[in-house]
Order: structure tokens, then sequence, then C-alpha cells
């Protein structure tokens, strides 16, 4: 008898501005999905350890100076050196919790607001990635983010750019946004359970659908 398909991961990404707990809530969503029997594997970006990762975390640091768009593909290639990998993970059925992906990618660059550098031109080199099932959108004021303990000194940890992030990830997942139906809106102010508990209400759902064989196809 032959072996049954493995049917393919879910590929969820959760999203924000700074300290709006993104990797508190990737850690809480990993250890509930494992604790109920998932394959599940954890994966962010920057992803740090490779050897552009290192420029990018050089480059945050202010350790050195790079052209805006020379940054901006880098933050890109970052993500399609892992792009293979991911796929493979998610075919395998291991079901990925991204934290951060190229939304972020798009909309730092773009609120630099250089005349040469808009969001459809950021968009351009992230198309084609693996396109994710959900993403979970964790939003947070900056005034409250201030509060969670004030910015820390890396590149983009000020106010006004954080005012500009948030103005444009509200801009993508508004409606007549491109990827406005991707994304799934928590109210991060709130207790670190309670954060846990409303995404789980929305991925827990979107797991089992995609483990059930219900969204064959992974988009791109
Ligand atoms: N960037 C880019 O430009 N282009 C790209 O393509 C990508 C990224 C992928 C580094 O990202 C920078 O890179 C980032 C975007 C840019 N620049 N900025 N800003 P990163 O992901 O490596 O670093 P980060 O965004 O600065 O992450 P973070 O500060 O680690 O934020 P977080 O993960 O969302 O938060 P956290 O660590 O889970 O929590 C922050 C604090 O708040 C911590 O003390 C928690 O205990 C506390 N916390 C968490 N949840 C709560 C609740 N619910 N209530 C109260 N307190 C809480
Ligand atoms: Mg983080």
């Amino acid at each position: 008898e032959p072996a049954k398909p493995v049917s393919r991961g879910a590929f969820i990404v959760v999203e924000g501005l700074d300290r709006a707990g993104k990797s508190t809530q990737v850690k809480k969503l990993c250890d509930r999905l494992y604790a109920e029997g998932h394959n599940v594997k954890a994966i962010g970006f920057p992803d740090r350890t490779s050897p552009i990762g290192k420029m990018i975390s050089s480059y945050l640091k202010s350790q050195t100076e790079m052209d805006d768009h020379a940054i901006h593909l880098l933050f890109t290639t970052n993500r399609w050196e892992k792009a293979q990998w991911m796929k493979d993970q998610i075919a395998h059925g291991y079901t990925l919790i991204c934290d951060r992906y190229y939304y972020s990618g798009i909309v730092y660059s773009a609120a630099k607001q250089l005349p040469s550098l808009s969001l459809a031109w950021a968009r351009q080199p992230e198309v084609g990635l693996p396109r994710p099932d959900r993403v979970v959108f964790l939003d947070l004021d900056p005034e409250a983010a201030v509060k969670r303990g004030g910015y820390g000194d890396e590149k983009y940890e000020k106010r006004e750019m954080q005012e500009r992030v948030r103005e444009l990830f509200l801009g993508l997942l508004g409606r007549g946004g491109e990827e406005s139906s991707d994304f799934f809106v928590v109210d991060a102010s709130v207790g670190v359970e309670d954060v846990a508990a409303s995404i789980w209400g929305e991925v827990g759902k979107v797991v089992n659908a995609v483990e059930g064989g219900k969204w064959l196809e992974l988009g791109s």
C-alpha cells in the first residue's frame, strides 16, 4: 500500500512595528503548535547569520554605511537565499512561523521617502518569493511602543520613521492594498496572553485547513 502523501505545512508570517511583540508571539505560537502535535519551525528576517545577514546587521548598527537601494536589495536577497529551504520545509509538512517578511522589507525602505525608492520599486524584487497563507499584523501605535521600554539604537528605531512605517503598513493591509486579503490584524496593545489567544483563534484554523489538504497550492 503506497504511503499516504504528506500534506504541506502552512506558512504564517508575523508582522508589525518595532516592539509590537512579534518575537514574543512567534515563540508562543510555535510552542502551542508543537504541543498540539504539529510539525513546526520558526524563521525570521533579517536572518543575521548568513554573510549577507551580517552585512545587514552591521548596517542596522550603523557600523557600515550603505546606499538605500543597495541595503534594500540585501534585505531581499536575505529572503531569496532562504526561499528554497522554506519551500522544502513546507513541502515536507513543516509549518513555518516567520518573524517579519517582505512586508517589512517594502515598508521600511519606502518609509525613507526617496523619490527613486517608491513602494512599487521596493516591491519588485520581492515578487516570486513564497507567499504566506496568512500574515498576522500586530497593531500597536508608536506611542504605546515607546512605553515598552523605548526604542533601541538601531538605524530605524526613531519615532518619525516608525510613524511612517505604520502608515505604510496600514496602506498595505487596508482596502485596495494588493495583499490586503493576506492580513489578519490583531490589537497588540493588550497583554501577552490576550494577544496570543487572538492569534491562535485565526492561525489554528489556517494550519488545520492547510494540513487537512484544503489549500493545496502555496502561492508566490
Ligand atoms: N527591516 C527592514 O528594513 N527590511 C526588511 O526586509 C526586514 C527588516 C525583514 C530589525 O528587525 C530591523 O530591520 C527593523 C526592521 C528592519 N527595524 N526597525 N525598527 P528585527 O526584527 O531584527 O528587530 P525588531 O523589530 O527591532 O524587533 P523587536 O524590537 O525585537 O520587536 P518585537 O519582536 O516585535 O518585540 P518583542 O521582542 O517580542 O517585544 C519587545 C518588548 O515588549 C519586550 O520587552 C517584551 O517583553 C515586551 N512585550 C511584548 N509583548 C508585550 C505585550 N503584549 N504587552 C507588554 N509588553 C510586551
Ligand atoms: Mg523581534
